[in-house]
């Protein structure tokens, strides 16, 4: 697969560290060849990836501060971005938030904050970054964001964030339709339970981990390499004929009733 990205620069957003779904990808689109720019909210998320970045070796053409629920530092990230590299091919989209406390029990007692939050960080962040990035994509591009089972499905605790990941799903058609004019393609990764950063703490990750092992057509879990390569078929020529679609990485699980 190396050489499939040469030459193309793509935007990454989401690594915390390590385990960060984010950081799986990065490793499958640098070995393809792109030229990687990085985005973090938070210090030890940079911090994090800097040095994971001289651990393998890999040389960022930039790293930027981005915190998606301020459409300023939205706005500064691209135009720094811009000023850096003039035209993007690629975004990844691996970010999402919602209040500890809205992920256990019942939905119906999510908190009008904690709906809102979850919305805006997890889903309308999508549709921001679409609109800054397509300025950039002037050669046509490719967006890929990362979803869940629970937005097609009620799985336990996941509660508030199954109602942002359905957000975000349909973001993902509505933008298609709108950008796809533009040469630019969007399309979203649903992984299996991966222990992530994220998933620290979570009640329920255990349990959905074991069951992917037991019931899923492959009798295996996924980790963030399965989700890596899977990214870098949708940012590259390959998928070219495919947007708009959520494509399962999970060993077949969506598929056992
Ligand atoms: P990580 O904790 O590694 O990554 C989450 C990232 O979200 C962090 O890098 C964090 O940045 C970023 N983030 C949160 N809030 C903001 C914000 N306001 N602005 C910018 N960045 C923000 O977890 P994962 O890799 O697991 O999560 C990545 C994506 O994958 C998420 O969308 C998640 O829902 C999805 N996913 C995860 C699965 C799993 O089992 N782990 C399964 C299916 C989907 P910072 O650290 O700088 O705050
Ligand atoms: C059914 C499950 C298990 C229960 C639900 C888990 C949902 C997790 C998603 C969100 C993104 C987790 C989250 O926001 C945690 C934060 O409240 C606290 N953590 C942090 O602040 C850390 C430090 C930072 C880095 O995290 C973020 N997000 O910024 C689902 C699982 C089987 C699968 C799963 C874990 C899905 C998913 O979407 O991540």
């Amino acid at each position: 697969m190396s050489g499939l990205l040469q030459g193309k620069n793509v935007v990454v957003m989401g690594v915390a560290n390590e385990r960060s779904i984010a950081w799986g990808i990065t490793k499958s689109l640098h070995n393809a060849g792109a030229n990687l720019i990085f985005t973090n909210r938070q210090e030890r998320s940079y911090k994090k990836l800097v040095k994971l970045l001289e651990k393998h070796e890999i040389n960022p053409k930039q790293i930027v501060s981005c915190d998606v629920a301020d459409d300023e530092s939205i706005r500064e990230a691209f135009e720094e971005i811009k000023n850096e590299v003039g035209v993007i091919h690629g975004l990844i989209h691996s970010v999402a938030f919602a209040k500890r406390e809205e992920l256990q029990g019942e939905f119906a007692n999510t908190s009008r904050d904690g709906f809102l939050l979850a919305q805006e960080i997890s889903a309308y962040s999508l549709v921001a970054v679409t609109k800054a990035a397509k300025e950039l994509m002037t050669e046509g591009g490719s967006i890929v964001t990362q979803t869940y089972l629970g937005s097609e499905r009620v799985i336990p605790n996941y509660n508030v964030m199954g109602v942002a990941k359905a957000s975000l799903e349909a973001s993902v058609r509505y933008l298609a339709e709108d950008v796809g004019k533009y040469g630019i393609r969007v399309n979203a990764v649903s992984a299996g339970p991966i222990r992530t950063l994220s998933a620290k703490g979570v009640s329920g990750f255990n349990e959905k981990a074991s069951l992917i092992e037991e019931k899923a057509p492959l009798r295996r879990g996924i980790d963030q390499d399965q989700v890596g390569d899977a990214t870098l078929f949708f940012i590259s020529e390959l998928s070219r004929g495919i947007t708009g679609e959520v494509l399962h990485v999970d060993s077949g699980f969506h598929i056992i009733g």
